[in-house]
């Protein structure tokens, strides 16, 4: 389609009118929010992430590329929300502290309440009390950790140790590009996965085991 190809590169270019302009396209041609952003969307901005480690991108163009995205998300996220539905469970989400990335954590918390699920959305930049405090007085069932830099990654770790330390009862999920299943099973946490798909799947496990 036409359009999924100058969406893209709209991204690439950080146009954030010819973004917008390309997604209503889209939405009203037929395509669903989430063809839009998986087959177009998330494709552009991991390509710039390509071209920063191939040194033909620096942070300026990561950045722009990035508002440009989200200018393209906040048209698709009224979208996806399922007003007036009664949540099926309480879930919260947060990058770790010290990494500012959150289009992926905001893919999934997109996902997740499209399916119905209610979700608390801590940020970006999270330390480990303010996980520990909103698990401790939100009860919240499922807590999901992003990060999106091998040098942030290890505070999952501090926060998975602390929040079980503490008796804590809620499942914790990690994701994000440098996370693995390997990484989850060495630090504990309940469940990874590579996508914002995946993880509205482990999600759904989790609550269908406990009803
Ligand atoms: C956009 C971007 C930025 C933007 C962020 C804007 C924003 N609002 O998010 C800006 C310009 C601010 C930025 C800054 C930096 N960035 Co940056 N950035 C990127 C880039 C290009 C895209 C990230 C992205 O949005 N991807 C698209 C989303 C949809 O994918 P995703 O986040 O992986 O999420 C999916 C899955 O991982 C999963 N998922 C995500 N979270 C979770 C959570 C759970 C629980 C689950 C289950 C699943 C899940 O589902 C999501 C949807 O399918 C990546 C490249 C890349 N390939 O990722 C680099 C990248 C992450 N950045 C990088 C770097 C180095 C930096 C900086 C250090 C640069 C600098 N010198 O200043 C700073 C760090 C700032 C900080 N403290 O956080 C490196 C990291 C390298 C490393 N090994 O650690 C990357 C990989 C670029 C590269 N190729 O080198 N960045």
């Amino acid at each position: 389609m036409a359009q999924i190809e100058e969406l893209y590169n709209a991204i690439l270019k950080g146009n954030r009118k010819i973004v917008q302009e390309q997604v209503q396209a889209a939405v009203a041609g037929g395509m669903s929010p989430q063809e839009i952003l998986f087959e177009s969307m998330v494709p552009a901005i991991r390509e710039i992430g390509d071209r920063f480690s191939r040194g033909q991108a620096f942070v300026p163009e990561m950045l722009i590329g990035a508002r440009a995205m989200q200018a393209g998300v906040q048209i698709l996220q009224p979208l996806m929300d399922k007003a007036g539905m009664k949540s099926l469970g309480k879930v919260a989400i947060g990058t770790v502290k010290g990494d500012l990335h959150d289009i992926g954590k905001n893919l999934v918390a997109m996902m997740v309440k499209s399916a119905g699920y209610e979700v608390i959305d801590l940020g970006v930049d999270v330390p480990v009390e303010k996980f520990e405090d909103c698990v401790k007085n939100s009860n919240v069932d499922v807590l999901m950790l992003s990060a999106l830099l091998t040098t942030t990654m290890p505070y999952m770790k501090t926060v998975v140790d602390h929040l079980k330390g503490q008796g804590l009862k809620c499942r914790i999920l990690i994701g994000g590009a440098p996370v693995t299943q390997a990484y989850c099973n060495q630090i504990g946490a309940d469940g990874y996965s590579p996508d914002a798909n995946q993880a509205l799947g482990l999600v759904e496990g989790f609550f269908q085991k406990a009803s």
